[in-house]
């Protein structure tokens, strides 16, 4: 059996003859080119990935995607049919249904502001900037529910390196479309449109941060934020901007769509903290979607190890 669950696997299996073989035989399907982030330990245990790319029905399965903790990816199910975008629904199973035909070609992301060499890069543009990479990671929603999901994506560095950011440059402001004619929830003003989101330029550079293109190794689906979403495993879900038009560089915190709506309840920083609350109900556990019970939440959802010095000397409880 090739999936086991991360409880099952005991450090002396993972070096085990048949398993080594057998993942050998996934990692090839996937494609982990230079994503040394990506790959985590069971994979740095055995051999440096394969970079052949496989046919595409040997992409591997549902399952075949762990964390670099062990842990496996969400169902696909799961991940697109329970979405939060409300650009098109606000209930989590409608957002699909209402995306379903979304057209993401042609699409053009705009990058300006302050950098030397400001852009407007088409989506094949974008997609040929840096090899896409498997990227497993947790994504916590700041309603207290968790999935694992297997984005295929490419570090958002490598764009920003292409517009050369002048020095002066601290944040990054993100744009989500605004077009009510292809995201009719737009008509309803349940949220100030278009959806914005910010990040500082050290947390835009890091290599975790993803733009993502797809998951399963496949097209992203529009419901997930086609044709590009950002991806930043170490915030809470919201930060995770889909379906991005403009990205502009500047030397002040920008504004975000849900720091608007409620600046007490949704902060700009907003890292995975299980011991700061939300005002209106406790972070210290989720509910990891398919599971039963809560588990503990962790602190930078899990990624504490490679981003906690953007914040030190920061009072994490303040900068919810
Ligand atoms: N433009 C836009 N981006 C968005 C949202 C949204 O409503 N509109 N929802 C956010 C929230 S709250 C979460 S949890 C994630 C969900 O991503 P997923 O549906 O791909 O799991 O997207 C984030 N990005
Ligand atoms: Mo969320």
């Amino acid at each position: 059996m090739l999936i086991k669950k991360p409880e099952d696997i005991k450090g002396s299996e993972i070096t085990d003859e048949n398993l080594y073989h057998n993942r050998r035989k996934f990692i090839r399907g996937a494609v982990l080119a230079g994503s040394a982030l990506a790959t985590g330990f069971i994979y740095r245990k055995l051999a440096v990935p394969s970079r052949e790319k496989a046919p595409a029905d040997a992409v591997a399965r549902a399952g075949s995607y762990l964390t670099a903790e062990g842990e496996p990816s969400n169902d696909f199910e799961d991940i697109a049919n329970y979405n939060n975008f409300y650009e098109f629904s606000t209930s989590k199973s409608g957002v699909a249904p209402r995306a379903k035909g979304f057209v993401t070609r042609p699409w053009a992301i705009e990058v300006d502001g302050l950098v030397h060499k400001p852009k407007t890069f088409d989506l094949d543009d974008l997609l040929k900037i840096a090899p896409l990479e498997d990227r497993v990671y947790r994504l916590r929603c700041v309603e207290a529910w968790s999935m694992v999901i297997p984005w295929l994506g490419f570090p958002l560095a490598k764009l920003l390196e292409q517009v050369q950011p002048m020095g002066e440059a601290t944040f990054v402001k993100f744009f989500t479309l605004f077009d009510p004619a292809r995201m009719p929830n737009q008509i309803e003003d349940v949220l100030p449109w278009p959806y914005v989101e910010g990040l500082r330029l050290d947390e835009a550079m890091h290599p975790l941060t993803i733009l993502a293109s797809g998951l399963y190794g496949k097209t992203l689906p529009p419901q997930n934020g086609a044709p590009l979403r950002l991806v930043v495993p170490w915030k809470y879900g919201f930060k995770s901007i889909k379906s991005i038009v403009k990205i502009t560089l500047t030397n002040r915190q920008p504004n975000t769509t849900w720091g608007d709506y409620a600046p007490n309840e949704y902060g700009f920083y907003s890292n995975v903290n299980p011991n700061v609350s939300h005002p209106r109900w406790s972070q210290a556990t989720e509910r990891r979607i398919g599971e039963f019970g809560q588990r503990d939440t962790i602190l930078f959802n899990g990624y504490g190890d490679q981003v906690a010095h953007l914040y030190k000397g920061m009072d994490l409880g303040k900068y919810y």
